[in-house]
């Protein structure tokens, strides 16, 4: 079994172009960071996997680096166990050592698909669906990232949108380049009001089509049950329209339509008050801190167990993260929305070999290769690396990018 020993983890940090993406924490800079793992085998053969970035899960990456060497790709239990325990010391909430031992488990099942030459998907029981459909995200956003400290401006081809007619304009170029059948908008950004009237005009312009809102806590509880109250028969669900899950609980009381989260709900230790309290209808995971694909597959029969219906949301990311999405969203089988991906945003500096990931008819079709089924791009991935280290950005920074701006910005959540 020597061959299936782990040789090494190569953790490379990346920064790739953003556009300047609103939100209530402030407004997406010009590069977003990522880390892409390269897990070699004794035998040469090589698993991918992404992770966000930023110095922190940086660091834990290459501690835990350190730990994975000599161990067998297949035994993800024990490497997730091995990597929990050395990370545990320095790193006591389970969610933040949930990114790392995610981004490994990842890794391993890419290798364990090209050894038995098999994709990902079969590890995880085999496919449902042959393609797994995905929302357009949508945003509110500025032409351009302002020009900066002698940097000149950066367009991009989406333009501007800053009022419902920017959002459905925006929606419609989606649709057109990508062919999404659902919505979500990005809100917390301006008030409710205006993001109700955002919402009227998606649904007058695609009737029919599912539309979410995810404000990211930026209203108190009265105001997003006001909300919820003026979307009542418009959303499929309303996304963290409060803090915590006391806050989520009291919205839920009087709530028309079912409340998703991502926020309040992130490790599993929050599943129990959750359920309890009846905070939550819809679950959105993350393979990449619930522990991986396994894990998430496990994760989607525990919102069965407890009728919560599972969807998965998404952060500025590339191909290697999209193909585990997709892998994991096809043998799922109580996947009951769309997932949401950023991928449209980004993708333009995708670090993986084009032509596997295709968003057409708002899906993206299983891979099927061994593994991911992703090839990663060597030349592009150093062109990545070298932008990280000349760019000197080491952490994601909404506010305070926003504040070079608007001096006056504050992060208040609420805000409303
Ligand atoms: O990219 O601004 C963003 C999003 O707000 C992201 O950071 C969130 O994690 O998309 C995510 C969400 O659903 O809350
Ligand atoms: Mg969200």
């Amino acid at each position: 079994m020597s061959s299936t020993r782990i040789r090494e983890l190569i953790v490379t940090p990346i920064a790739f172009g953003d556009p300047p993406l609103l939100n209530s924490n402030g407004v997406h800079e010009p590069l977003a960071l990522r880390v892409i793992l390269q897990l070699v085998l004794e035998d040469g053969t090589v698993g991918l996997g992404e992770s966000p970035g930023g110095t922190a899960r940086l660091e834990r990456l290459h501690a835990a680096a350190k730990v994975v060497v000599g161990m067998d790709v297949f035994d993800t239990t024990a490497l997730a166990a091995a990597i929990d325990a050395a990370l545990l010391p320095t790193v006591p909430s389970s969610h933040e050592r949930g990114w790392t031992t995610s981004a490994i488990e990842v890794a391993c099942l890419d290798a364990q698909g090209k050894l038995l030459d098999r994709p990902v998907s079969d590890l995880l029981g085999g496919t449902v669906r042959d393609a797994v459909p995905f929302a357009a995200y949508l945003f509110y956003k500025w032409a351009e990232h302002p020009a900066l400290d002698g940097r000149p401006a950066i367009t991009d081809d989406w333009g501007e949108a800053l009022d419902p007619a920017g959002i459905v304009e925006q929606a419609r170029l989606m649709q057109e380049r990508y062919g999404f059948r659902s919505f979500k908008l990005k809100g917390g950004v301006f008030p409710p009001d205006e993001e109700i009237a955002a919402i009227r005009a998606l649904a007058e312009a695609f009737p029919g089509q599912p539309l979410r809102l995810d404000p990211n806590t930026a209203w108190t509880v009265e105001t997003s049950k006001y909300v919820a109250r003026e979307l009542d028969g418009v959303l499929e669900y309303l996304e963290d329209p409060a803090k915590g899950i006391e806050g989520m609980a009291e919205v839920a009381k009087d709530s028309p339509m079912p409340l998703a989260t991502n926020m309040c709900v992130i490790a599993w230790e929050h599943l129990k008050p959750a359920v309890e309290q009846n905070a939550i209808q819809v679950l959105l995971t993350d393979h990449h801190y619930w522990g991986g694909l396994r894990r998430t597959r496990e994760l989607a029969a525990v919102c069965e167990a407890f009728g919560l219906a599972l969807s998965m949301h998404s952060n500025s990311h590339l191909g290697i993260s999209l193909a585990a999405m997709t892998h994991v969203g096809a043998a799922i089988p109580n996947l009951d929305h769309s997932c949401d991906t950023h991928y449209p945003w980004n993708s333009a500096d995708d670090v993986i070999v084009p032509g596997v990931l295709e968003l057409r008819d708002g899906e993206i079709k299983v891979p099927t290769g061994p593994g991911l089924g992703v090839e990663l791009d060597h030349d592009q991935l150093d062109r990545l690396h070298r932008r990280y280290v000349e760019s000197g950005m080491r952490s994601r920074d909404d506010t305070g990018y926003m504040r070079r701006f608007q001096p006056e910005y504050e992060r208040l959540l609420p805000r409303w």
